[in-house]
């Protein structure tokens, strides 16, 4: 096995086991004085499901960006802000990779292929998360993924091995990482990588100008830290972008209705969750009591599903609903008071309210 490899992995995993625990507090102090310090842009792409908005909300320290346990939760390109001393390291969540038969299955926006382009255009350095677990796709890059990164050779780029946690054994790794890297990275080829296998396969599994490999747990924070000393590393000089205490460029309203999405994507089986409307219909932030009103109305298209949906005696809703508020709270880092009111399409008088 590659002594290059195995050092890298053992340092990002025994790293790890020390990492802190997550601190919740709102931006330093510190970074509030500056305009003038480090700006690194990272667009954070991959395949649906692979992590990429978990990642982000480690690094951040803040749910800012919806995530589930379903493909295609991330629907629109949120920029998630964090900052460490004089550095503004900006985030730019992509809806994943998407073909046009999804987008009709999943009946999701056409903006979101567009969204992903974009954000690799405003990108200083290209962030690739790939599930490790996933037994049919840890041993190649999706092919949508290898295109996009060929279209932008010229960005530098990293690969994030994610969800080692799930690994039962560890030593499948190294063979993961050849094939993802085609046997070379930072222009080196990893020892032991048979070079007329990396030919022939060149093509079909993976990208090898990556500058560098993590592994990582986006779920429970491990080597996460490296990853953040890693963009810090690549931030350059320049005059912020956000205002120091802005930690995400969506607006409040449109990040309760992801998050309500999200958690009804969590809860809800196959395609139900995508069939619903989600609405926010009042939000008011009360700053002196570090408070948010919100009341968020979910439209379903028929009796049947919203029943369904709602639970023997409401009970599934109420779940529901308290989760979404523990995300709010994760998200604002406020007390959140929300209304959920299950309603159904073209019914509007005939709503569920949850209370
Ligand atoms: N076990 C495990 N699950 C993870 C990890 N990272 C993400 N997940 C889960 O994978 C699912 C998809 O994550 P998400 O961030 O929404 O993926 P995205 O579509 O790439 O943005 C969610 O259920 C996450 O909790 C990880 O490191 N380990
Ligand atoms: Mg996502």
């Amino acid at each position: 096995m590659s002594t290059l490899i195995l050092c890298a992995f053992r340092m990002t995993y025994s790293k790890a086991q020390y990492f802190r625990a997550l601190n919740y507090s709102s931006q330093p102090e510190q970074a509030s004085r500056r305009c003038l310090g480090k700006v690194v842009n990272v667009a954070i792409i991959g395949a649906p499901n692979s992590g990429k908005s978990t990642l982000i909300n480690k690094v951040t320290e803040r749910k800012i960006c919806a995530a589930s346990n379903k493909v295609h939760t991330t629907t629109k390109l949120v920029r998630a802000m964090t900052y460490q001393n004089d550095t503004q390291i900006i985030f730019l969540d992509t809806p994943g990779v998407v073909t046009e038969k999804e987008q009709k299955k999943y009946n999701l926006p056409e903006s979101m292929i567009k969204a992903c382009h974009k954000s690799l255009r405003c990108a200083d350095v290209v962030g690739v998360v790939h599930d490790v677990s996933n037994r049919y796709t840890k041993d190649s890059l999706h092919s949508d993924v290898i295109h996009m990164l060929n279209m932008i050779e010229d960005i530098p780029s990293f690969l994030i091995l994610n969800k080692v946690d799930k690994l039962k054994s560890k030593h499948q790794l190294l063979s993961i990482i050849k094939n993802l890297t085609n046997g070379a990275i930072a222009g080196r080829p990893i020892p032991g990588t048979d070079k007329n296998k990396s030919k022939i396969e060149k093509h079909m599994k993976g990208y090898s100008k990556f500058s560098d490999v993590f592994l990582i747990s986006a779920l429970n924070g491990d080597g996460v830290q490296d990853i953040k000393e890693y963009l810090i590393t690549n931030a350059k000089t320049a005059n912020f972008q956000y205002s120091p205490n802005e930690w995400s460029d969506q607006r409040p309203e449109s990040l309760i209705e992801e998050a309500v999405r999200a958690k009804f994507l969590d809860f809800l089986s196959q395609e139900i969750p995508y069939k619903l409307n989600v609405q926010l219909e009042y939000y008011e932030e009360i700053e002196e009591e570090e408070k948010i009103l919100c009341s968020v109305s979910v439209e379903c298209p028929n009796e049947r599903l919203s029943r369904l949906i709602a639970g023997a005696g409401g009970g599934r809703l109420q779940q529901i609903k308290s989760h979404i508020r523990s995300d709010l709270v994760d998200l604002f880092k406020k007390t959140v008071i929300i209304d959920l009111n299950l309603r159904i399409k073209d019914k509007p008088n005939d709503s569920l309210p949850v209370l």
